[in-house]
């Protein structure tokens, strides 16, 4: 017999992939205390260079809401500077062919590296990624409480048609990582298909979140790519279905596109709809309630079709009053969120 679902308590969890969720989480941040907020981060982007081990959207929300972020870029540090980076050239010119040692694609700020040696040296001392991502919070007097969804590497990996930079010369189809596809490929060659790779487990404090939040929010992140590696892990689909009244989404794709990255593109590729609608087919079954912007207003009742509830506020938070407005909105729209919203 099932053990009876632990009581809940007046937590928001926040699922949450990088630059969208750390906009909803400022959002969310201006509505509510910060005590009740916790993030459940996606680490399929996570990725190891030159030895590091790097998580993008763990820091791109820590940095967000330290009001560190660059805001031109969404990722990384304001006012950083990159000595190291172009100090790799000298090793890039003697690389022997076939050794990846000095990669430059992928820029790490010189202030940016201390996160990951940080992260790094800890994770090798025996720290969880769930301990060392709350050091990493304090460390930046980040108010709200950010969850790894796993302790162990759960790697999205992407099926491209060509990647012109591999070495067998052959091209067709190949097999690359999160971070190989978006930043050194730029996102710019057809995906078929994505899975996610290794043998992990939700983590026990992101579990124990999504068990008793009173509200569970699905922030604009990209569906497939952010949300789908949690999704992927055992049991959690299971979990948000049995939690789907007091689950709401909102979603990335406003008037056929995504706001950042290649969600639009990604979603006709592996045969979904760029729309609302496809953003309501891929959640019916784990969130009772779709946040759309009123440019989508006509798809309201195709959106309805699916099974979800249908509510309608401005989702592009070029403004803090318009983030503010959409995380009042979507807390208002499910029954779990008990108290009214403001603190
Ligand atoms: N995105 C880029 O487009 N180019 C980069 O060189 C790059 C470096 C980078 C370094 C640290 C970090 O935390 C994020 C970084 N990102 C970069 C962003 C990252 O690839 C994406 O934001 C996410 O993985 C997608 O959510």
């Amino acid at each position: 017999m099932n053990a009876p679902p632990p009581p809940a308590d007046d937590r928001i969890a926040v699922i949450s992939g990088g630059v969208g969720a750390a906009r909803m989480l400022r959002g969310l941040l201006a509505a509510v205390d910060p005590s009740r907020l916790a993030a459940v981060v996606n680490t399929g982007d996570d990725t190891e260079l030159h030895g590091l081990s790097i998580s993008p959207d763990l820091d791109t929300i820590t940095y967000t809401l330290a009001d560190a972020i660059d805001p031109e870029r969404g990722w990384g540090l304001i006012d950083e500077s990159w000595r190291a980076m172009s100090a790799l050239d000298r090793y890039a010119a003697i690389r022997p062919e076939g050794s990846r040692a000095a990669a430059q694609w992928f820029n790490l700020g010189d202030q940016d590296l201390a996160t990951h040696f940080y992260r790094t040296a800890r994770l090798r001392e025996g720290a969880t990624l769930t301990e060392v991502t709350d050091e990493i919070r304090r460390a930046w007097a980040v108010p709200i409480q950010l969850l790894p969804m796993s302790d162990q590497r759960r790697s999205t990996i992407v099926t491209v048609a060509d990647d012109p930079d591999r070495d067998d010369a052959v091209g067709g189809p190949a097999d690359v990582s999160f971070q190989d596809y978006f930043v050194r490929l730029r996102h710019s060659v057809p995906v078929s298909a994505v899975r996610f790779d290794g043998d992990a487990e939700l983590a026990p404090t992101a579990r124990a979140t999504l068990e008793r939040a009173a509200t569970i929010v699905i922030a604009p992140s990209n569906p497939l790519v952010s949300i789908g590696p949690l999704r992927s892990l055992d049991g959690v689909d299971e979990l948000l279905g049995g939690r789907r009244d007091d689950v709401v989404a909102v979603s990335p794709i406003v008037g056929g596109a995504a706001l950042k990255g290649p969600a639009d593109r990604m979603l006709v590729e592996l045969g979904h709809d760029a729309s609302v609608v496809g953003v309501a087919r891929l959640y019916s079954d784990i969130a009772s309630v779709l946040v759309i912007d009123p440019v989508d207003a006509h798809l309201a009742d195709a959106v309805e079709q699916t099974g979800m509830r249908c509510v309608i506020t401005p989702t592009v938070m070029s403004t803090p009053a318009i983030a503010r407005n959409l995380a009042e909105v979507t807390l208002a729209s499910v029954a779990g969120s008990g108290e009214p919203v403001g603190q």
